[in-house]
Parts: C-alpha cells; structure tokens; sequence
C-alpha cells in the first residue's frame, strides 16, 4: 500500500469513484470545471497551475484571450472546483531579471510550493519558448527570475523540495514549433538562477508516448518513489494525440525511473476532451495530494478549451504503474 509522503488536505476536492469502474483515474462527472469563456476576456482557459493556499486554493491559469494572445491570470478558490479567475492577467514584476525583457506571451504554468514560498515556472518567450520561473506569497504580485534555460524548452516542473541540496526542475528541450520530438531531463539549482546537473530522464517509448514526452503536474512524494504525471503523444494521421500516463522516479536521483506506464492512464475520449481548439488534448499541469487518505486530484486542460478533473487513490496508481511498467 503506498502513502504518500506530505501534508494533509482534509478538504481536497474530491468524487468517489464511479460504480463498475475499473480505471485507476475517473473524471469528475461535472467536467469542464472552468468553460472557455469564463472570463469576458477568454478564448480558452486550460493547462493550469493549482495549489493550496489559506486553507483554500489558488491557480495561476493559462488564459488565451480573444485577440489568441496567450496570458497567465489568478484564480482562487475555496473548494477547488468552482474559480473566481481574475479578470485582468497577473502582476509580473521584473526587476530582479529586466534583462529577461518584458512579458510576450506565457503559457502551460505549473505551481510549486517550496520552503514556505509560492514558485510559478512557464513557458515563456525569450526569443521563442524557454521556461519563466518567478515567486509569489499572494498570487497577486509575481516576482519573475532568470529564466532557468536557454531556448528552446518547455513544461519546467520542480520538485516539491531540495534534492541533494538544491532546487530540481524536470524539463523539455524542444524547437520553436509544434515540436516533433521531446524527452524530459532533470536539472539542479542552488539558487533558482544557475541551473546545471542535467540528467536525461526519460524519453518516448512506442505508441501512446511515441512523439514526445513532458512532465506534468509537481511530483508526489510517496515512499515508493517520486510519483510523476506525464504526457505522451502520438502522431496520428490528424495530428498529435495528447494521452496522459505516470512514472515512479527515485527518491533521490530522481533521474532514475522506476518503473513507467506501457498503457496510458487517461487518454482523450470525452466530448470536451475531443472537440476545441486543439482536439484530443487531455494535458495534466497540477495536482493536489492529500496524505492522510491518499486522494489525489489532477487537474487537466481538455482539448487546449477548458479545465477538467481527475481523481484516483495513491496506492491504486503506484500498483498499476508498478504492475503495467516497461522502461
Ligand atoms: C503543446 C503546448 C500545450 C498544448 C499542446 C497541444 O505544444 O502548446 O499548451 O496543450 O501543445 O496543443
């Protein structure tokens, strides 16, 4: 029976699995959670940050507006399932990094909280994709860093704390277009400025993760290894097919994967999930764990048009990534 290892979250959102199901993950039966035009401003809303904050939630959304430029807004929330998004996209400070320039478009944002702070990673354009990292304590004002990688990358998801010493993030190199290759690599950092160490993690593995790879959401701790959600896609006659799957990565190399799913756990099958802007997208960017019952949530945009859930058990998954694994 794994467990995971971190905090309670007694009010996690949460729907008890379906009668006669038989998957590790189930979708939230009033999915999408956030519809496209939630805002007056918004396109589409998906590939989004949440975490705990104040014993309620906050997110940091992926907004793409009506004129498709790609913005990052606020969110809050006190039960996980229904957001108040700001209107207007965040505050983004940068002082700390003005040679960074300024903010052009930023996308798939992922939300980690280490040592009491707030570290918000994206996609951010620096003569192309590259991973933005800043820090909040309000998710009102953002404090933007360096930019931890030359371009081109994306889908920068740090661990939950320091490994060896120093700050980790899991990463993609990719080119400047829909890329059509992407392995994920780990890399340390001792001061979330400097960032060397790098390791390969794992790469594409045949059909449902035959394109590419990316990390998802911030990885678990549980005493079975880093429990990490990823995406994988498939080239298909119409395009990319976005599935998600999971993999357990050593507590402490976190470069070494453990084992890795050969099916995927969730693959793009619902109406919101097929039909959007981008269809047969199911792309997991956050989830929140609690450990006293081992609930987990995961958040997913669905077919790059709105924000959708998923909800599975901590030792149901590790059981079927174990028993369904190949390297
Ligand atoms: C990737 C990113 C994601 C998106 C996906 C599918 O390259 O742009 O934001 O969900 O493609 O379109």
């Amino acid at each position: 029976m794994a467990k995971i290892i971190g905090a309670s979250l007694p009010n996690i959102p949460w729907q008890d699995k379906p009668q006669g199901c038989s998957d590790v993950l189930w979708r939230y039966s009033n999915n999408p959670i956030v519809p496209r035009n939630a805002i007056p401003c918004s396109n589409s809303i998906f590939n989004s940050a949440v975490v705990p904050y104040k014993g309620e939630f906050a997110g940091v959304f992926r907004v793409d507006d009506k004129r498709r430029e790609m913005r990052i807004h606020s969110a809050f929330s006190k039960d996980g399932f229904n957001w108040n998004i700001d209107h207007e996209p965040w505050v983004l400070l940068n002082e700390r990094a003005k040679e960074v320039g300024p903010f052009i478009y930023g996308y798939d944002p992922r939300c980690c909280q280490i040592d009491g702070e707030y570290i918000v990673t994206w996609c951010n354009c620096y003569h192309g994709p590259t991973i933005g990292v800043a820090k909040t304590e309000d998710f009102r004002t953002y404090y933007q860093l360096e930019n931890a990688f030359l371009p081109f990358n994306r889908n920068g998801v740090m661990f939950p704390e320091k490994i060896n010493g120093n700050y980790a993030m899991l990463s993609r190199p990719s080119d400047n277009g829909h890329t059509p290759f992407g392995d994920i690599f780990y890399s340390e950092s001792p001061d979330l400025v400097y960032w060397g160490k790098h390791r390969h993690v794992m790469g594409t593995r045949g059909s449902w993760q035959s394109t590419k790879v990316g990390a998802g959401p911030i990885p678990i701790k549980t005493d079975e290894g880093w429990l990490l959600f990823y995406h994988g896609v498939l080239t298909s006659c119409n395009g990319f097919v976005y599935h998600f799957g999971a993999a357990l990565l050593d507590l402490d190399q976190p470069w070494k994967v453990i084992y890795r799913t050969e099916p995927y756990l969730l693959s793009p099958q619902m109406p919101y999930e097929q039909i959007g802007d981008v269809p047969n997208v199911t792309f997991p960017c956050a989830a929140l764990a609690d450990a006293d019952t081992g609930r987990i949530a995961i958040y997913y945009g669905g077919a790059d048009t709105v924000i959708c859930m998923c909800f599975g058990l901590v030792d149901e998954i590790v059981d079927f990534v174990k028993h369904n694994s190949k390297l």
